[in-house]
């Protein structure tokens, strides 16, 4: 049995959370393989929302097992809370011993270095991403397993504040206090102790087992840190060959892959957006979808769907299918507009080039409707919604498995 995946197709917030829930009450393991609690996944459940950052959206269907692989920065302060939303989690949750930890001086340099950066900054979230990421990479970071001995832990902090007091105090952040340290380490093995394993050996017996796996991504595929619009980017790989590394499974293991995609398309944060609308219709999408950051609340940059980009991710991530979201916030516009092919010095081109801030957006207008909210049958669409839904399908070049026509879980059309 191979393992199924989820990927976001645009620059995150596609609505990935919503299709894992519906999807996980079908799997008996639910895996994040990257990123950290810079995701956002927002799930309504019986009128009850839930805010998931590092804990996969599994979570809420007792019966699966909830995996947090190697690739992931881990915050054991933000995961430590966000279990409290939970009861009886052991035995349904596994936190692998490899992940990197993402600990609160990574966090201070995050912001201190976005302030440092001013107008050039990238607009991450703030929560210490990139510093892990980096410190992982330059092999002076700490690994989860790390915390079942506290004091070692503790004192290797301390020694890597010494070794780095000059970059520090130019960002002008503090040692921490030696005590205060060791407490918070201890508090951190106390809760999480039971939950540290190697998830890979887990994850290779449940392939084994034939147990159905679902691979949840985070971000999306144009925040990913080669394909994505760097420097405007996330530290980790938020395509689907991210889950191999960020689980330690082979290529060969992964097998239905879905890409979720808004109807519209947003980022949150600096970079390039070709199909960005900074006008009234821009303003209409985000207050419609509710536009703001599920964890840093930041109201997010709204457009037009861009086709040419999601036939990049589509093809990067070898998806078999989209997840077209969000369709009902397109009610009531007169008209719709789709970025087919992109402007660049004077000429049109159909592929996504790396000066991505230079092209200008290429539309075609579609007629609008309304009443697509809470429509749960393909055929009961608007005509005007169901051609959408083709146009997409045609130029994207992926077909179209799931229409989600609101927030909630049973507003979703499979077709
Ligand atoms: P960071 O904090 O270093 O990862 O930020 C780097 C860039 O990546 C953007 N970024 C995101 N953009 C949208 N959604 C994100 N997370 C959630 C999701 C949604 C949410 O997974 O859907 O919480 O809003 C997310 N995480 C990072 C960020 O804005 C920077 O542009
Ligand atoms: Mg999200």
């Amino acid at each position: 049995m191979k393992a199924d995946l989820i990927v976001g197709i645009q620059w995150g917030d596609e609505g990935k959370g919503k299709i894992v829930d519906r999807l996980a009450s079908s799997y008996d393991m639910v895996c994040r393989s990257q990123g950290g609690h810079n995701a956002g996944h927002t799930i309504w459940v019986e009128g009850v929302k839930y805010a998931l950052h590092l804990i996969p959206s599994g979570v809420l269907n007792p019966k699966a097992i909830n995996v947090v692989g190697n690739g992931v920065v881990l915050s054991p302060e933000s995961i430590i809370k966000e279990m409290e939303q939970f009861k009886e989690l052991e035995g349904r949750l596994f936190i692998s011993d490899k992940a990197h930890l993402n600990l609160s001086y990574h966090a201070q340099i995050d912001q201190a270095k976005e302030r440092l950066k001013g107008d050039n900054a990238i607009g991450t979230t703030g929560k210490g991403i990139g510093p892990a990421y980096a410190d992982k990479i330059n092999r002076n970071g700490f690994r989860v397993a790390e915390l079942l001995d506290p004091k070692k832990l503790c004192a290797s902090i301390l020694e890597y504040f010494e070794q780095n007091r000059a970059i520090f105090d130019v960002l002008g952040i503090a040692t921490p206090k030696d005590g205060e340290l060791l407490a918070e380490l201890e508090g951190y093995k106390e809760k999480l102790a039971p939950f540290i394993t190697d998830t890979t050996q887990l994850v290779w017996r449940a392939l084994d087992e034939k147990k159905k796996i679902l691979l949840e991504g985070a971000q999306g595929t144009m925040l990913d840190i080669d394909h994505g619009t760097y420097p405007y980017v996330t530290s980790s790989a938020t395509v689907s060959a991210g889950a191999c590394t960020g689980l330690g499974i082979s290529p060969k293991e992964i097998g239905k892959v879905t890409g979720i995609v808004k109807a519209y398309c947003t980022r949150v944060g600096n970079g390039p957006f070709p199909s960005e609308d900074v006008g009234e219709e821009g303003k209409m999408l985000g207050e419609r979808g509710h536009e703001f950051g599920t964890t840093t609340g930041r109201a997010r940059r709204c457009g037009w769907f861009d086709a040419v980009a999601t036939r990049y991710a589509s093809r990067l991530n070898g998806c078999d299918e989209l997840a077209l979201m969000k369709l009902d916030v397109l009610d009531g516009f007169d008209e719709v507009k789709v970025c087919v092919a992109y402007e660049l010095n004077a000429k049109e081109i159909d592929y996504l080039p790396s000066n991505l801030e230079d092209v200008k957006p290429i539309y075609k207008t579609f007629k609008g409707w309304n009443n697509s909210v809470g429509v749960r049958k393909f055929e009961d669409l608007p005509s005007s919604a169901q051609e959408y839904v083709k146009i997409i399908e045609e130029i994207s070049k992926t077909k179209v498995g799931i229409i989600s026509t609101s927030p909630h879980r049973e507003d979703t059309i499979i077709l």
